[in-house]
């Protein structure tokens, strides 16, 4: 069919048709309807989507339909393959993924156009299809509210109606041609204006997804109060400096951030709230003011990811500020028979810590505070754990808003499911900063250099060999605790030729770094991190 032929109004029942089609008479028909159909379709979704994420986005960005479905999609990707965890553990473009859903949309929307103009009722079946789609992405979700699911509904119906109205108009534009008459200012006014309106909006909407912008001003007047107990002096020494090494402390905007959330959760600390549920004695709930006035604790803590790979960079070191979780679930009295806490997120993520993990001396944190400042949005504002020596999976949780005091034999964690072990203490690791893997040296003395973790254990050897030689051992900065990375140095002289350089770390108990390489998944990468120095004169 030619793009410039209307169709005929009246042909067939189902067809738009106007009460005065007479035959005959031959106007200018509407050029390209197929392609106005087309942006009617876009404008119509585009209208649907924006209004509702608008909503979302004034009553709580968690509402939004568009997050929703991009955390479904996440969730769906099939396990096994091996491509899925790394982009999903690891830095997974949320930004692309978002601009894909846009992209399918606006296709199926375009489409829907061109057949309402077929067939009415046709495109607006389309509209219905995304309803049902964003409630059921919406009902995968770990939180369900009325408002959430009535979000899509809305955007399918305001859609909906808008592309029957489009269409409409657009038929009687054709309808008109032929009698000689145009609709083409009904259509386009209609056209124009919602399109319009769909671009500011959405650039508003966009915003607000964006800045969250009442939250981030909360954040950012937030004083914390001075730690009961502050963090031991880093001592002398511990940072060697080498060009290329990282600091001891990672500054917040280097901090890797490793989450399962779409958009980043905004949560309002004057509202928040935290449960202490499940095998306890007394249920508790503790608000933000309560939590700032408990002694808290400074303490560096050196987190990282269990889909670090060897030689990665998913791992950081902070001063964190916060209340003992022990003390917390103290008061809570976890009955007999617990071994396990559940936390969750205001996103629905869990981890499971064993209940022992927190009880015991260590420093498990319920942290408000990350170098200095309140924790940024992305690193769990308000509240998250920090745990020395477990990967984050199992015991970091950001914006966190429950722990359930419960059993393995009870409960599973959002990554056990998916491939991932129950339990994820962290593996006695080594890095090699400098020199960078594959650069070249003079022949003399190469300074090596970079960082071990053992954490809450703590580092008691570094090693160094080249090309399979014997261990030479690296001269090891003090650790700021044994919560923390370890920075090490050694110079070796290096003859001309390609030579491979390894690290291996030995805690404070004697055990050494394990040399077989295993992948990342179920519970953490091993084997010794490898470089290759190309020496020449
Ligand atoms: N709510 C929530 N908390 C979470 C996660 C998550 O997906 N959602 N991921 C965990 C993982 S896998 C890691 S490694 C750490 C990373 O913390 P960071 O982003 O502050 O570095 O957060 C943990 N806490
Ligand atoms: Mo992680």
């Amino acid at each position: 069919m030619n793009e410039s032929q209307p169709a005929a109004p009246g042909a067939s029942a189902g067809m738009h048709s106007f009460p005065s089609s007479g035959s005959g008479a031959s106007g200018a028909a509407p050029p390209r309807s197929r392609w106005w159909a087309a942006s009617a379709g876009v404008v119509a979704a585009g209208t649907g989507l924006v209004a509702s994420e608008l909503i979302a986005g004034f009553l709580s960005p968690s509402l939004s339909t568009m997050t929703a479905l991009g955390g479904a999609v996440i969730d769906a990707v099939p396990p096994g393959v091996k491509d899925w965890a790394v982009a999903l553990f690891g830095t997974a473009d949320k930004l692309a993924l978002l601009a894909g859903m846009a992209l399918v949309i606006a296709a199926l929307a375009a489409l829907s156009g061109v057949l309402e103009l077929r067939r009415r009722y046709s495109g607006a079946a389309v509209f219905a299809v995304f309803g049902i789609v964003g409630v059921a992405a919406v009902l995968t979700r770990a939180q369900v509210t009325v408002i959430a699911v009535a979000l899509p509904v809305i955007a399918a119906g305001i859609g909906g109606m808008l592309l029957q109205s489009l269409i409409w108009r657009l038929a009687s534009w054709q309808a008109g041609a032929q009698q000689g008459r145009s609709g083409r200012r009904g259509f386009l006014q209609l056209l124009g204006g919602t399109g319009a309106a769909v671009l500011v909006g959405g650039a508003v909407a966009t915003a607000w997804r964006g800045g969250a912008a009442g939250v981030t001003e909360v954040r950012r007047t937030l004083r914390l109060p001075a730690p009961r107990s502050a963090a031991a002096a880093i001592p002398a020494g511990a940072e060697i400096g080498l060009d290329g090494m990282d600091p001891l402390v990672t500054p917040n905007p280097d901090f890797y951030r490793i989450d399962t959330a779409l958009s980043v959760p905004v949560l309002d600390p004057r509202e928040w709230k935290l449960k202490v549920t499940g095998l306890v004695e007394r249920e508790i709930e503790l608000d933000f003011e309560a939590l700032q006035a408990k002694p808290l604790l400074e303490r560096h803590v050196t987190i990282a990811c269990v889909s670090n790979e060897v030689g990665g960079d998913l791992i950081g070191n902070a001063l964190w500020l916060g209340w003992p979780v022990r003390e917390l679930l103290a008061m809570a009295g976890p009955l007999p028979g617990a071994d396990m806490v559940l936390s969750r997120s205001s996103d629905g993520f869990t981890a499971s810590t064993p209940l022992e993990v927190l009880t015991d001396n260590r420093d498990a944190l319920l942290a408000v505070g990350m170098n200095g400042e309140p924790l940024p949005l992305e690193h769990g504002f308000p509240v998250r754990l920090v745990v020395p020596g477990l990967y984050g999976y199992v015991s970091a949780t950001k914006w966190l808003v429950e722990l359930k005091v419960t059993r393995f034999a009870d409960d599973v964690a959002y990554w056990t499911p998916r491939g991932w072990s129950e339990r994820g203490p962290i593996k006695i690791s080594s890095r090699l900063d400098v020199p960078r893997d594959g650069r070249s040296a003079r022949p003399g003395q190469v300074m090596f250099g970079g960082v071990a973790w053992a954490q809450h254990t703590g580092i008691g050897k570094v090693e160094l060999r080249v090309d399979r030689g014997g261990w030479q051992q690296a001269q090891l900065a003090p650790g700021i605790s044994v919560d923390t990375w370890y920075q090490w140095q050694l110079g070796i002289d290096l003859q001309p030729g390609q030579h491979e350089v390894q690290v291996r770390a030995t805690d404070l108990t004697g055990t050494v770094q394990a040399e077989e390489r295993r992948p990342v998944a179920p519970d953490g990468a091993t084997g010794f991190h490898t470089i290759r120095v190309d020496v020449t004169p």
